[in-house]
């Protein structure tokens, strides 16, 4: 199984060799997965609508979604798609009810769990449309925004204005305002339909069933690579977990060393043996500078994107060396000093000061460094997710 594999290179330390195991994976191979797709948009736009429509159903007909001018869904409700295998549509409760007002509706549903989103609006886009558009943006996911209720729109308009009434173009006068308001969040390319669900054989109904299967394979592969940062962390988690059961070892060792009674011996022997285990935690998460060259030829990127996301301790173990002479070089001085008048007393305060240091710089650098051993990791991810947009 290509998740064991990547797995595996997860918990060697080899960032590469799981982005390549991620590579090799076919398109056909990703047939198997089920996309989740969570129709959304504010109350009465037209989603229940949408997906009796893509289902093949009428309202009332058995299976089919609930629709009206009520809104009293509290739940979403999955619809699985008996055209595309495959794909499963969440029916959600409508945006910016009493239920869900709009501030709390993304925390409320939990959309995380979604792969991917259709946005229904019936209206010109809005505020809340762009809101939404936002959230999933920060998630990394990926939308496709239908404007239902077509019928009614040419409808008004060849009432009002029957003389010049032009079908193609009050159409493409929608498609561009909700574009527009789409790529005003910084989405390239906005895929927008715009549909009756009335009529399901005519606008852009039948174009959006033909995106959304000709880019089914595609948009599983988006939600997989997007689903592996978590994959990731348990086993980051448990390496982190089993070298901070070491640190206290470390930390001891550079008690017993300080207290002898040499004048620079404590600091030197603490900054040596730190160095030696900060070293350690970066090549064992695989984010040393080797590893990430490797990793960056591998997904074909300048190492300097992946590097530009280690945030907690900079890019190079100096910085953190830096952080241990000035915290632990001031302590051990005056402990040093100390030593003069007060042998064991002095021996005492060193050791003391160097444990407690060393122990928790240690474990913050480890923290540090496993955090961003997942940074680098999405980093990665994502690139390869933009390969194939
Ligand atoms: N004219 C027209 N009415 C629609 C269309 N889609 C939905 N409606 C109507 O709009 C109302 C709300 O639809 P519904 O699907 O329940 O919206 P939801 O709250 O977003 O699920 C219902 O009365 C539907 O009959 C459409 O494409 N054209
Ligand atoms: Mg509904």
């Amino acid at each position: 199984m290509a998740l064991d594999g990547f797995r595996t290179a997860i918990h060697h330390g080899n960032l590469a060799d799981a982005i390549s195991i991620v590579q090799q994976r076919t398109p056909q191979s990703f047939n198997s997965h089920t996309l989740s797709i969570a129709v959304t948009g504010e109350s009465g736009s037209g989603k229940s609508s949408l997906i009796n429509a893509m289902l093949g159903l009428h309202a009332g007909d058995e299976g089919a979604a609930e629709t009206g001018m009520l809104d009293t869904m509290t739940e979403p409700m999955a619809y699985p798609d008996p055209f595309l295998p495959g794909i499963t549509l969440w029916d959600m409760p409508g945006m910016g009810t009493s239920y869900f007002p709009l501030n709390t509706y993304c925390e409320q549903l939990n959309l995380s769990r979604f792969d991917f989103f259709i946005i229904v609006g019936s209206q010109r886009f809005r505020s809340e449309h762009a809101r939404l558009v936002r959230e999933i943006q920060r998630m990394g996911k990926r939308l496709y925004f239908v404007r239902s209720k077509a019928d009614m729109d040419l409808d008004a308009s060849r009432r009002q204005r029957p003389s010049s009434y032009n079908e193609e173009r009050i159409l493409e006068q929608i498609r561009e305002d909700c574009r527009g308001g789409i790529a005003a969040e910084g989405v390239g390319h906005p895929k927008v339909f715009v549909v009756s669900s009335w009529e399901p054989n005519r606008y852009d109904f039948p174009l959006l069933q033909q995106t959304l299967k000709a880019e089914l394979l595609h948009l599983k592969r988006h939600a997989f690579l997007l689903s592996l940062p978590a994959v990731a962390s348990p086993i980051i988690n448990e390496k982190k977990a089993s070298l901070k059961g070491k640190v206290w070892k470390t930390a001891l060792f550079s008690c017993l060393l300080a207290a002898i009674p040499v004048p620079g011996l404590a600091f030197l022997c603490t900054f040596f043996s730190f160095r030696k285990h900060l070293f350690q935690y970066y090549s064992s998460f695989g984010v040393d500078d080797r590893a990430l060259s490797a990793l960056a030829r591998q997904v074909g990127n300048p190492v300097w994107e992946l590097t530009a996301v280690m945030t907690s301790l900079g890019t190079t173990p100096m910085t953190a060396l830096k952080l241990l002479s000035d915290s632990v070089g001031a302590a051990v001085m005056v402990a040093e000093y100390s030593w003069k008048r007060l042998p064991l007393f002095g021996a005492m305060v060193s050791g003391g000061v160097s444990l407690v240091t060393t122990y928790f710089i240690l474990q913050k650098c480890l923290a540090s460094v496993a955090d961003d051993t997942q940074r680098v990791l999405s980093k990665a991810l994502e690139a390869e997710r933009e390969k194939t947009n």
